[in-house]
């Protein structure tokens, strides 16, 4: 059994320890957090999600934040542990975040693709889809960030199972995309901010990958991530580039972060947080602090945006 007192975040936890890290946490925190099922993987873990926030009479705006949906991205989970930390340690002495908890509740997925991440762990420490079989599994894994029910499969995305970028037999097909779906859909009319971790790259990027076209939201979308951007490089002077994935990365289909705009949530960000190639998805683990710290300051000038929203 872990404990909280000395739970390292500067360091890569392996499933079975973040499974206990959130049993934990909610046990510590029963005020302010609760811990909810929202459905279970190809090989039938459960996944969880937090909810923080006090709770309030009327709707709540929700921040909903999912880390993990490639295997291979542990700065990202890495971060949601950070996040989650940082909350339930400086909110009594912090007045925005005192207000803040009040107004929006937080929703967090730590592990979004739970079986791949433990592979990633155990077999190959570069995978990056989930786990599900096809092909009379003769090849495995789904891009679940292709996987959305959103222009599916029509650009930067691939039908062969080989493929990194396999979007699967069908729309939503894969049973950790109908998990976040569902719990999206139910939850719409409340989220205002839908933030994705990935790494690496060094960007924030907004709808859409599956064309150039701006989305309806696009000027007041950059306006709030440029915010966050600066407030990023004020912190370790290191540049996030803002913009929508198909014109500042490459184009894409059935994203998260796409489908999220589709749904109509005001603000749909992905982060692809550090490096920018030297060591790519095997960040050591001294740059989880500094990463995470400027990545909080830009989901802290998010929260204040939602705040005043
Ligand atoms: N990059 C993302 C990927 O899924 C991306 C880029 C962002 C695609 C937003 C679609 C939407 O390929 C990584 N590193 O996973
Ligand atoms: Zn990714």
């Amino acid at each position: 059994k872990i404990s909280l007192d000395n739970y390292d975040y500067t360091k890569y936890h392996p499933m079975d320890e973040i499974y206990d890290w959130m049993e934990q946490i909610q046990l510590k925190h029963r005020d302010l957090v609760t811990k909810h099922f929202m459905g279970s993987t190809y090989e039938l873990r459960p996944i969880y999600y937090f909810k923080i926030g006090w709770p309030s009479d009327k709707p709540k705006k929700i921040i909903f934040m999912d880390c993990g949906i490639h295997a291979r991205e542990w700065i990202a989970v890495a971060y949601c542990q950070w996040f989650v930390k940082e909350i339930l340690s400086s909110h009594s002495n912090n007045k925005l975040l005192t207000n803040v908890l009040k107004q929006v509740d937080f929703y967090v997925v730590p592990v979004f693709n739970i079986d791949g991440y433990i592979y990633s762990w155990t077999t190959e420490r570069l995978w990056r889809k989930n786990r599900s079989p096809h092909n009379n599994a003769t090849c495995y894994g789904v891009d679940l960030n292709r996987n959305f029910n959103s222009s599916w499969c029509s650009v930067g995305a691939s039908r062969d199972c080989n493929s990194q970028t396999f979007c699967g037999s069908a729309p939503a097909s894969e049973p950790e995309t109908q998990a976040v779906a569902n719990l999206m859909e139910r939850t719409k009319s409340q989220i205002l901010f839908y933030l994705t971790i990935h790494s690496y790259g060094q960007y924030i990027l907004l709808p859409y990958g599956s064309t150039t076209n701006p989305s309806v939201n696009h000027v007041e979308m950059t306006k709030v991530a440029e915010a966050a951007a600066a407030k990023m490089k004020e912190k370790h002077n290191i540049v996030y580039t803002v913009g929508s994935s198909s014109v500042v990365l490459y184009e894409n289909s059935g994203s998260s972060c796409d489908w999220a705009g589709d749904i109509g949530i005001k603000f749909s960000y992905t982060f692809e947080l550090r490096d920018n190639g030297t060591y790519g998805f095997q960040l050591p683990a001294e740059l989880i602090k500094p990463t995470c710290e400027e990545t909080m300051t830009a989901v802290i000038s998010m929260m204040e945006y939602a705040n005043e929203k």
